[in-house]
């Protein structure tokens, strides 16, 4: 059977899941938030990567269905933590582009009764490919309504810097990339310092991602980068693991 055909009846099937990974805040030195990310349970295939399954979505347009089960599962769960902490969920491109998005978040919020502020939503650069106005124009009403929004894998785009142009974003999460040789090559040590000086400069939070060493931890601590999540905190982690998680953090 292909993906598709699956992929299709996984939701009733109740095959997805939600996994959590905490984002440790440098400078009060404890967790603010998780984020979530998506699972496939698959009965034979086992655990399929969001990757792999992602862009078929989008493809088949189960992303829109797929993306508010996100939502709302994510804002429901947030919606029972304590709360000073914040969740932050992905939107991919095509779901961005959705024109029910906002009404989408707005009753996530409403039936979960989670604060807006508690909420972040990652996006990528794609979602600001051609710089449309409607894009521009949802991220504004999403960010009047109290929102967070984050760019993820900052750096790794073709045209990054122009996009901090269009849209004041919340926060700059540091893609793994750099993160990854910071403490090994010059060149990432000096594009992980131009990206926290930028972030400091336009009043973003930066946060550097797949932190898996405490060298790595060291420097981006020294480069002044305010958040780091990553393997060295913790794996994502289900649900019923959260509780332990933020206590073997403390
Ligand atoms: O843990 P990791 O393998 O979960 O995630 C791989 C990729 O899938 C990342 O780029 C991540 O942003 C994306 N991803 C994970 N969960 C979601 C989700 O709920 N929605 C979208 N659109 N992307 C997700
Ligand atoms: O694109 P996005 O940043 O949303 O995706 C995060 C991805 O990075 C997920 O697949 C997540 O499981 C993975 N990840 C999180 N922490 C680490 C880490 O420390 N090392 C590596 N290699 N991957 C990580
Ligand atoms: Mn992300
Ligand atoms: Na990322």
């Amino acid at each position: 059977r292909a993906l598709e055909i699956d992929l299709r009846e996984a939701m009733d099937k109740d095959e997805f899941d939600l996994f959590y990974q905490p984002i440790y805040d440098l400078r009060m030195d404890r967790i603010s938030g998780f984020e979530a990310l998506l699972r496939w349970r698959h009965p034979e295939r086992g655990m399929v990567p969001p990757d792999q399954f992602i862009p078929v979505a989008e493809e088949i347009g189960l992303i829109t269905p797929l993306g508010e089960w996100v939502l709302n599962r994510a804002c429901a769960q947030a919606a029972s933590w304590p709360n000073e902490l914040k969740i932050a969920v992905n939107v991919s491109a095509t779901q961005f582009r959705d024109p029910r998005l906002a009404a989408v978040i707005a009753k996530a919020l409403d039936t979960s009764a989670l604060a807006p502020h508690r909420l972040e939503l990652e996006i990528t650069e794609s979602v600001l490919l051609g710089n449309s106005a409607e894009t521009i124009a949802t991220l504004h009403e999403l960010k009047a309504r109290g929102l967070r929004i984050a760019l993820d894998d900052f750096g790794t785009g073709y045209s990054s810097l122009s996009y901090l142009r269009s849209f004041p974003f919340d926060k700059l999460k540091i893609d793994q990339s750099f993160v990854r040789d910071v403490t090994a090559t010059k060149g990432s040590k000096l594009i992980v310092r131009a990206i926290t000086s930028l972030g400091k400069s336009l009043g973003m939070t930066t946060t550097a991602e797949g932190v898996e060493t405490i060298e790595q931890l060291n420097q981006m601590k020294a480069e002044g980068c305010n958040e780091a999540q990553g393997y060295l905190f913790s794996r994502p982690v289900p649900a019923t693991e959260l509780a332990s998680t933020i206590l073997s953090l403390r």
